[in-house]
């Protein structure tokens, strides 16, 4: 039978059976393409993970940085050590990298952002408080002022005499085409409405010293501010301060909006805008601090009253991102130069934050850390107020 074995090596067709050495300069010349192949496959795959990292997954894939870009590259809160004394009433934010935004909103598209630490008020702006800087500087906000009809020829005569917007529950047989814009729709102009008669010139402060001012235009805040020797928070601080330390949840205590049943905020509760059922306790604003603070020590960030920020609103978020921006996060972001909201195109707005007791689930749910508000920067209501920062000195 015929089998089929391996030919035995024989020198005619095995150099190495025949024990023959290759000439030197095949063997160098074999030597050096090894070591070229070897040296091009590692540098493949360096160039390869330098791209994958810094541009495919800029922010989760840290290997191909230094130590410098990974700290820039990911979440981290400065240290938490306060500069010096506490001022009174306020607590220290440390700073940090931070995700500003929510993955789940395409209009808060999430980005990495860098805020320096600062001093912030613990609580909203009481009308205690805005009563000391009144009978301190003679301040006449803005909503108490008359208007002049040259700017406003079109005006009726009733909205050239000071007012303001005042929250009016509808009779029930109202509808409405939006419920996400069904709280402004429900505000009405009320003459003489303003942060010491909020409901009106019948209405007063008594038992509500404690409760947040409202009806505050963003000069008001600011001038405020300015007597108190402090500032109006940006945007991106005020988010960074919402979140009290956590990274990317939801409500600046956490994901779960009442965790073992309890009321974290002052919000809206039955059916909106028709009932309030109160169970959080308050139907309109609470007094300051009446909800368990953040990891921050800071009460209301959400819920109670929108809260002024520096920044001028632009509905565009998504300047900024890692991606456009290899060097690392936006560092200090101040917004943009100008105002423009494409609903409203005549009247420049700024940034409000934090969402009010006016806010109901369903409709204007806008008490998460990452949910924007807009405010014309003359006009005011019932539900706006501020709080301020100072800067580390
Ligand atoms: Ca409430
Ligand atoms: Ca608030």
């Amino acid at each position: 039978m015929k089998t089929h074995k391996k030919p035995k090596a024989t020198p005619a067709n095995d150099p190495a059976a025949a024990n023959i050495a290759l000439p030197p300069r095949l063997v160098t010349g074999w030597f050096l393409l090894k070591a070229i192949g070897v040296i091009a496959v590692i540098s493949g795959l360096g160039v390869g993970g330098y791209y994958v990292d810094r541009y495919l997954f800029p922010v989760r894939l840290f290997g191909q940085g230094n130590a410098k870009e990974r700290v820039l590259r990911e979440p981290k809160l400065n240290s938490s050590k306060p500069p010096g004394p506490t001022p009174d009433g306020m607590v220290w934010i440390p700073g940090g990298v931070f995700y500003m935004g929510d993955e789940d909103d395409p209009s808060l598209e999430l980005r990495l952002v860098y805020v320096d630490g600062f001093w912030m008020d613990q609580f909203e702006v009481t009308n205690q408080e805005f009563a000391k800087f009144i009978e301190a500087t003679n301040y006449k906000t803005i909503v108490e002022r008359e208007i002049d009809p040259k700017e406003f020829p079109k005006a009726p005569p009733e909205l050239l005499k000071p007012w303001s917007f005042v929250f009016q529950k509808p009779p029930r047989e109202q509808r409405f085409a939006s419920l996400a814009h069904c709280q402004m729709e429900c505000s009405q102009p009320v003459n003489g409405a303003c942060w010491n008669h909020p409901e009106g010139p019948k209405s007063d402060l008594k038992g509500r010293e404690k409760h947040p001012v409202v009806h505050i235009c963003y000069a008001d805040a600011v001038a405020y501010c300015a007597w108190a020797r402090k500032r109006l928070p940006t945007e991106a601080e005020w988010e960074f301060a919402a979140r009290g330390g956590l990274d990317r949840k939801a409500f600046p205590w956490g994901d779960e909006f009442r965790p073992d049943g309890k009321w974290m905020t002052n919000i809206w509760q039955g059916l909106f805008p028709y009932a309030n059922t109160k169970e959080d306790g308050f139907e309109g604003t609470a007094p300051v601090g009446s909800y368990p603070v953040n990891g921050y020590g800071l009460h209301d960030m959400a819920g109670n009253v929108w809260e002024w920020c520096a920044d001028w609103y632009q509905p565009d978020y998504s300047d900024g991102l890692l991606d456009r921006n290899p060097e690392g996060p936006l560092r200090n972001p101040q917004g943009p130069n100008s105002g423009f909201d494409p609903l409203e195109p005549g009247f420049p707005k700024r940034v409000q934050r934090g969402g009010s007791f006016l806010c109901a689930p369903g409709a204007c749910e806008r008490y998460y850390c990452a949910a924007r508000g807009k405010g014309e920067i003359n006009s005011s209501g019932i539900q706006i107020g501020f709080r301020c920062v100072m800067d580390a000195k």
